[in-house]
């Protein structure tokens, strides 16, 4: 259960806003482990890919346009729950329907300028962590508070 891992994204007006640091403090603050992370400048063929399932959506195009609109800041985090939790931390799709307190109940309006990523699925956990970075990237190692997270 420690091992899973899941796919965070800051997306291009998270990044254009400040938002990094915000984010990614999020996550190292509940006790989740980062283990790899690139700012990178996406192709559409690279998303396309990324949004596969939602090729036939009429928001398609312009889903792919904001998101080849500058640069990326991609991660993945690990640890017990990560993907489940990790939605919950994001908030809904749609930021006018996600609580104060989430990343995007807190930082943005518009479901076309949500901020932020995170995989749906322990599935699709890995495969997004795998389309977005190469084995090498990803980093094995052991925090100093992990037995002070975990019982
Ligand atoms: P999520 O990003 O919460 O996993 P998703 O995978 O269904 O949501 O959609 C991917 C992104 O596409 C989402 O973050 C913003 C955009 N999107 C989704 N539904 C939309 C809609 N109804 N109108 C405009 N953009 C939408
Ligand atoms: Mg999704």
């Amino acid at each position: 259960k420690r091992s899973e891992r899941t796919f965070i994204m800051v997306k291009p007006d998270g990044v254009q806003r400040g938002l990094v640091g915000e984010i990614m403090k999020r996550f190292e603050n509940r006790g989740y482990k980062l283990v790899a992370c690139k700012m990178c400048r996406p192709s559409q063929e690279h998303l396309e890919e990324h949004y596969r399932d939602l090729k036939s959506k009429p928001f398609f195009p312009g889903l792919i346009t904001y998101m080849t609109s500058g640069p990326v800041v991609c991660m993945v985090w690990e640890g017990k729950e990560v993907v489940k939790m990790g939605r919950m931390m994001l908030g809904a799709t749609n930021p006018l329907e996600s609580n104060p307190g989430t990343i995007r109940g807190d930082f943005c309006i518009d479901v076309g300028r949500n901020i932020c990523h995170g995989s749906d699925s322990v599935e699709s956990g890995k495969r997004e962590s795998s389309h977005w970075f190469k084995e090498g990237e990803i980093q094995e190692w052991k925090p100093a508070e992990f037995d002070w997270v975990y019982e």
